[in-house]
């Protein structure tokens, strides 16, 4: 399959290529989120919208998941965050006008630039079997759409409800009741290509499918391992952590393919001396592996901790905690002892002096974080990956100690309190039972599909209605050629979304928009206004209360549509759920999560305090591991790494610093040097001499998974960067049409995004 680039990439023939840059944030980030934003919204709504992010009588920051300070700075927010709330304060509108002057068939060839350009969705909208356009449509009648489609299935298994990270705690624990009751655990959400790799792999070792840090903990190590991460532009709140860190002596080690900015060098922009000076040198050592290699790293650290525990015993390993706090150490050891060198090399292309210098970092280091993102989830082997950073820390007691732990960094703002709500489509028994004790109803228990099932599921034709709570499938999902076909074959899509995206032209037969309020909106009910609660990447629950205008006066909060939706579907059958009290009063709501999540008491008032509060976590809170074992888990894993045929290279898909996920902000990449353009391949130098290629000469990528499909983007342009040999980078989403559907990782089904095999050929003239 061949997929055209967009007419829509304004930019590209405009494109620049400059100079990576080695630092992150400082000046030029301010004055990009201030032109960014005053773009959007005018420069007083702009300044009076981004004083109120992360404070106390604020929203919470739609960016990402990083936690709140204790004490935030009077402007707690980065770049990211300032795109991230510009984009949805936006004063430009899609209205019905804007429908009827687009038939889907106009809108199909735009970018998903232009299309996150038109501004905010502002009212319901309807495309009829057959029709080539949306419509208007009134929210009683819309609700009646669903209703009837759902109740049309010869089998509740026949919808699925995705869900995107950004949905409140309140509206994903209705969601998840409103589609038990109505009778499937087809919950599919944006973790499952995210961070499921990670839950699997935390779960089965130590209990719980969370980080064990807090931002406290952080502060405090001695040695920080940021592997797979670019957090000068996915989590710029986490570099003030590391910079706080470094001055009282930590050391951080960077382990990435790329080297880039953020990880070298931090100019923080809330302190003068970062505005104007030098910055904060970040990584001490930057360990630049091939995309997968990360695995054999963690075996090589493992095998050199037990080595020097036999040169002297009791001087590398805490045996105490060993002893008393795990399982499988004999058998971890026994494999981890063989580790072979040869392997490792060849795994990570880093010479043994590079790995032994780190090892060096590792054992004068007494307190330990490892911090991970998607450079370490989306690889067919994450989840052994993940299990060795287990070992490796469990090695030295690293878990439940202050200053030391696990510390997965989610991605989207609430995509952790979504699965502490119920968005999961494999729940568990004591979880089910607490929700039909409350509800007075029995929970379906067959697990449901999770992402890449939902499009297998909808390929084939057992899935006949979809629904979102947010977020953008079709974009975000891997295939996507497959993936739109399996979307066009439902008999309904419903998107609840804030902004016009792809989801919404790659559509079913029929076709629903439910248009919704965004977290910077003031909720008033008749009750008065609502706050709504999130948690972030470290556990802690907090408020979150938007204050503007909403974009138009039609739209629900999405706890409204989804009691409208569920009252409408249900009727009296089903559980007994007070929907329309909770539409009036979020308290409410929160009542009823207190009975049936542990870890949720006096919910209402505890939120309510400055900072909200902790979840409990029992490795971190008191190294308790709820396993199978009842104690931490060692596991021996076999050594992986991606296989790449000759002449062949490995694609990862990665963000650039001017996205949020499918929504494009702009055409730039500031710190990788790119402007005015995304269609970028970054490969190494001599990646592209060997192919008789030039930098600039434009490629098709094609993608190998040897199952006969051909999977093409074309049109690239080449950029010689650092990278290591045989490993290059391109930007999702124009790249997912070559991630095969197949192609995931063990255990957690996360499609590999950051280790497709694929082949350059020239593009021909013409495409
Ligand atoms: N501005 C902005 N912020 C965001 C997002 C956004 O799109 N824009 N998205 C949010 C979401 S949902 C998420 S999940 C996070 C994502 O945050 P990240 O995981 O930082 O995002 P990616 O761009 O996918 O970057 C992956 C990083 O891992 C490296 N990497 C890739 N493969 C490997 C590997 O095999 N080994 C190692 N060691 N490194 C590797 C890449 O070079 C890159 O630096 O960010 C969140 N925050
Ligand atoms: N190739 C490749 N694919 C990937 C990844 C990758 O690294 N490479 N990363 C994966 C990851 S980590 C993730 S998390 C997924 C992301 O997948 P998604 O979460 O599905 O995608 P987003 O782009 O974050 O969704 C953006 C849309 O959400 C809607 N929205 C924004 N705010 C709100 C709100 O408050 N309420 C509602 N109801 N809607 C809102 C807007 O309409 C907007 O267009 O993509 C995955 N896909
Ligand atoms: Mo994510």
């Amino acid at each position: 399959m061949t997929r055209k680039a967009p007419d829509e990439d304004p930019g590209d023939a405009r494109l620049r290529v400059g100079s990576p840059k080695e630092f992150a944030a400082g000046l030029p980030a301010v004055t990009s989120s201030l032109r960014h934003a005053g773009g959007q919204m005018g420069v007083r709504r702009s300044l009076l919208t981004l004083l109120r992010v992360n404070q106390k009588e604020g929203f919470d920051c739609p960016g990402c998941a990083w936690p709140e300070p204790e004490h935030p700075h009077r402007a707690e927010f980065c770049e990211n965050g300032a795109k991230a709330v510009a984009e949805e304060a936006t004063v430009r509108r899609v209205t019905a006008d804007f429908f009827a002057e687009h038939t889907l068939e106009d809108l199909l060839p735009r970018s998903d630039h232009w299309l996150g350009q038109q501004g905010r969705l502002t009212c319901p909208m309807y495309r009829p079997a057959g029709s080539d356009r949306y419509r208007p449509i009134s929210w009683g009648d819309a609700f009646d759409v669903v209703a009837r489609e759902l109740r049309a299935l010869d089998h509740p298994d026949q919808a699925a409800f995705y869900t995107s990270g950004r949905a409140s705690n309140e509206a994903a624990f209705l969601y998840q009741l409103f589609v038990r009751g109505f009778g499937t655990n087809n919950l599919p959400d944006c973790s499952n290509m995210c961070h499921e790799s990670s839950g699997s792999a935390l779960t089965e070792t130590i209990g719980i499918g969370k980080g064990s840090v807090t931002l406290e903990d952080l502060h405090e190590a001695d040695l920080i391992l940021v592997v797979g991460q670019n957090p000068g532009t996915n989590h710029p709140r986490m570099l003030s952590a590391l910079e706080t860190a470094k001055r009282r002596g930590a050391r951080v080690v960077a382990v990435n393919p790329l080297p880039e900015a953020g990880l070298l060098r931090f100019k923080n922009p809330q302190r003068p001396s970062g505005v104007l000076g030098g910055g904060t040198r970040l990584a001490d050592q930057f360990l630049q592996i091939r995309l997968g290699g990360d695995q054999a790293l963690f075996q090589a650290f493992n095998r050199l901790l037990l080595e020097a525990e036999d040169e002297a015993p009791g001087t590398c390993l805490d045996n105490a905690f060993i002893e008393r706090h795990t399982h499988g150490f004999e058998e971890f050891a026994e494999h981890a002892r063989k580790a072979s060198w040869d392997d490792i090399l060849a795994a990570t292309g880093l010479p043994e002096e590079e790995i032994r210098e780190a090892f060096r970092r590792v054992r004068d280091a007494d307190k330990i974080v490892v911090c991970w993102a998607m450079g370490l989830t989306q690889h067919q082997h994450s989840v052994p990956t993940i299990r060795d950073v287990v070992n490796f820390l469990l090695l030295r007691g690293n878990i439940g100690r202050p200053g030391a732990g696990l510390c997965p960094v989610r991605g989207h703002s609430n995509v952790q309190g979504d699965r502490t709500m119920g968005i999961y489509e494999k729940p568990d028994d004591a979880f089910l039972d607490a929700l039909g004790t409350e509800f007075a109803f029995t929970p379906p228990r067959r697990h449901g599909h999770d992402a890449v099932d939902s499009i297998r599921a909808m390929r084939d034709g057992d899935v006949r209605v979809f629904v979102a709570l947010g977020g953008n499938f079709v974009a975000a999902a891997p295939d996507t050629d497959l993936t739109e076909q399996a979307l066009r074959r439902c008999r309904l899509t419903v998107q609840i979304s804030t902004k016009l995206n792809r989801s919404h032209v790659i559509a079913g037969e029929q076709a629903l928009i439910l248009p919704c309020l965004g977290r910077t909106e003031a909720d008033l009910r008749p009750g008065g206004p609502q706050l709504v609660t999130v948690e972030d990447s470290m556990g802690m629950v907090h408020l979150s209360r938007g204050r503007l205008a909403p974009a138009s006066e039609e739209l629900l909060s999405e706890v409204a549509i989804i009691c409208r939706m569920a009252r409408a579907t249900l009727g009296e059958s089903g559980p007994q759920v007070p929907w329309e009290e909770f539409e009036s009063d979020y308290d409410r709501i929160r009542d009823r999560i207190e009975r049936v999540i542990p870890g949720f008491e006096d919910f209402n008032a505890r939120v309510r305090q400055p900072g909200g509060f902790a979840l409990p976590h029992p490795p971190r809170d008191e190294r308790r591991f709820t396993t199978a074992t009842g104690l931490a888990n060692f596991t021996a894993n076999a050594l992986e790494y991606p296989e790449v045929p000759p002449g062949r290279l490995l694609l990862q898909t990665l963000r650039s610093h001017d996205q949020y996920n499918t929504t494009i902000y702009g055409l730039d990449d500031r710190y990788r040097g790119i402007q005015q353009g995304r269609r970028v391949l970054f490969l190494h130098p001599e990646d592209l001499r060997e192919r008789g290629l030039a930098e600039g000469d434009m490629v098709d990528i094609v993608s190998e998974f040897g199952d006969c499909v051909e999977r093409r983007a074309p049109a690239f342009r080449t950029v010689a960067y650092s990278t290591p040999r045989g490993c290059c980078a391109a930007y999702f989403p124009e790249t997912n049409v070559l991630v095969p559907l197949d192609s995931t990782a063990a255990v957690s089904n996360t499609p590999t995004s950051k280790s497709v095999v694929v082949r350059l050929e020239p593009t021909s003239a013409g495409a």
